[in-house]
């Protein structure tokens, strides 16, 4: 027998609470015709079958639905804590509505439904996994569904199967995707389903419909403990200035929450950097100015928190990226197969004046790692650029300048980390283990409802689990047209961190305090079971963006 341990052997028992309305019998509620956010003739055109429908609540009904359906489900990109429950959701809401249903799970990721490689999911396969974390269950993947040849082949084993819908439970672009079959489906009138979940650890899939993506919850907690736990450290040896770099491709958002968890030295948000047209020397200049205070007083450590999508942001190194994105699109083949530095030199001399002027300054790791190869959905792939090692080796050079002319008298000493698998697969806190059971459940009673192109949500969510409100939003109401490897398409939009917002605007109230002065607050591990202030409390960024 597969050995498990103590502590998964007692969460698997945990019973996942569920929002009043979802609870028994459910009825659809539905409001106005949406919107897309931006761009909405284009949208429009693009998606004339899934354009304009409504947004769907759930409310108690008092008739069963006992609809009859087979459903498919796919993990898709990057791990994020409570994948597994939100399949739990999904699977008792299937059988409940009808014992015979069945759930099948694509492997693997999108690709599995393409490669028709699947396994059905049984009661005794999905009880190892309630409440665990990990994308194991069935395996992710970051393949793009975007081609009709992807659809027709997906469409055989869907008929074969007899699956009538399938869940997608993605991230932004995931769930793009999603939306792009749905509308192929609806508009070849195959009769196939498709719904969308949110999903991802960076919380950059929210808007006023989506109050948070599931795992931003558990992988924030998980960073936070081991930032405490560093803090810490830094504090009683008194040595060290710890450079951590936080996993979040784009926005700032886990680097921000981390943040309000732990009131580091310093925080990084990249939005805010892009804002005021920061150079790679001015930031460097300002994580300089806080170790040469602290030093000052007698304080040589630190901690400084990095977004991983830093480097973007850097409005030259942006503007870079963009015109790469684009070379590298048009010129993909003939530039492949040539080497590193005459890669390089194509790079130079086919950018313009600007942007090679900014290549040349950047480290040459940095720089080739800026040419490689995009992801399946054209993003630099940051979790690769070392920009933690990148800022301290510059900060260092800064100091040593700064020594010589008398302006600096410290000792600096560097460590360097980046957290951003070790929170991805945690076991999901109890907040995202609600919430992703009820998204599940969600997604479920919107194939019943007969709904497509629409994505599970589930809000108010930092009240009472039984006073969540549980329903669905139309995908193409999020979506806007955004250049894409050389292209506008039409994608959801991202949610940045908000310099408006009240979760920045309470870290901008505190860091000059925090820069100072030593205020490091150790949140230790998740905790499951205790007194609700410890294991139930959402993220500070829900709550502050929650309260009027
Ligand atoms: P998703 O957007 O798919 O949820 O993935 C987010 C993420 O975890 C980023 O934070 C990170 O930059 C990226 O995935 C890493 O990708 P990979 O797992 O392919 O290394």
């Amino acid at each position: 027998m597969k050995e498990i341990s103590a502590l998964q052997k007692e969460r698997a028992a945990y019973q996942p609470k569920l929002p009043k309305a979802l609870m028994g019998a459910v009825k659809v509620k539905e409001g106005e015709p949406t919107q897309s956010v931006a761009n909405q003739q284009e949208i429009k055109e693009l998606f004339p079958n899934t354009y304009g429908m409504p947004l769907v609540e759930f409310v108690s009904g008092d008739k069963a639905n006992e609809a009859e359906m087979n459903v498919g489900v796919i993990l898709s990109g990057g791990q994020a804590p409570g994948g597994h429950n939100v399949i739990s959701g999904l699977f008792d809401a299937v059988k409940k509505l009808n014992p015979n249903n069945r759930l099948f799970g694509f492997l693997m990721g999108p690709g599995g439904l393409v490669d028709h490689n699947y396994v059905e999911i049984t009661s005794d396969f999905i009880d190892q996994y309630r409440n665990t974390g990990g994308f194991d269950m069935i395996g992710s993947g970051r393949t793009k569904l975007e081609k009709e040849e992807q659809f027709e082949k997906g469409l055989v084993i869907l008929r074969e199967l007899n699956i009538k819908a399938v869940v997608i439970i993605g991230g932004d672009d995931s769930n793009t995707n999603a939306c792009v079959l749905a509308e192929y489906y609806a508009a070849k009138n195959y009769g196939v389903q498709i719904i969308g979940c949110p999903k991802t650890i960076d919380g950059d899939l929210k808007n006023d419909q989506i109050e948070t993506s599931f795992g931003f919850d558990t992988a924030c907690k998980t960073y936070a403990e081991l930032i405490g736990n560093i803090e810490r450290d830094c504090n009683s040896a008194r040595k060290y200035w710890h450079f951590i770099k936080l996993m979040g491709r784009s926005a700032s958002h886990i680097a921000l929450e981390c943040a309000l968890q732990t009131q580091p030295n310093v925080c990084l948000i990249s939005e805010e950097i892009e804002k005021n047209d920061m150079t790679l020397n001015q930031v460097v200049e300002d994580i300089a100015k806080v170790v040469a205070c602290r030093a000052a007083q007698g304080d040589n450590f630190g901690v400084v928190l990095i977004p991983e999508g830093l480097i973007e942001f850097i409005p030259a190194i942006g503007r870079l990226i963009q015109e790469l994105n684009d070379l590298l699109a048009s010129h993909g083949a003939d530039y492949k197969d040539l080497d590193k530095d005459a890669q390089r030199q194509y790079i130079l001399s086919h950018l313009s004046k600007e942007n090679a002027a900014t290549f040349e300054t950047l480290p040459e790791g940095v720089a080739r790692q800026l040419s490689l190869d995009r992801d399946p959905h054209g993003n630099v792939q940051v979790s690769l650029i070392e920009t933690e090692k990148l800022l301290s080796d510059m900060v260092d050079v800064l100091l040593a300048k700064w020594a010589k002319e008398g302006k600096y008298n410290g000792a600096f000493a560097a460590q360097h980390h980046f957290f951003g698998y070790e929170g991805r697969c945690a076991a999901p806190s109890n907040f995202d283990a609600d919430y992703c059971y009820a998204l599940g459940t969600s997604a479920a009673q919107l194939i019943a409802a007969g709904k497509t192109g629409y994505m599970a949500i589930v809000k108010n969510t930092t009240a009472g689990t039984d006073e969540w409100k549980a329903g669905g939003v139309p995908i193409t109401m999020m979506m806007n047209m955004e250049k894409r490897n050389g292209e506008m398409k039409p994608v959801i939009r991202k949610a940045l961190v908000e310099l408006d917002g009240k979760p920045y605007k309470t870290f901008v109230s505190h860091r000059d305090e925090w820069a100072k002065n030593t205020c490091y607050v150790y949140p230790g591990p998740i905790q499951y079971w205790g007194p609700s202030d410890v294991c139930d409390q959402t993220t500070k960024t829900l709550q502050l963006e929650q309260t009027k």
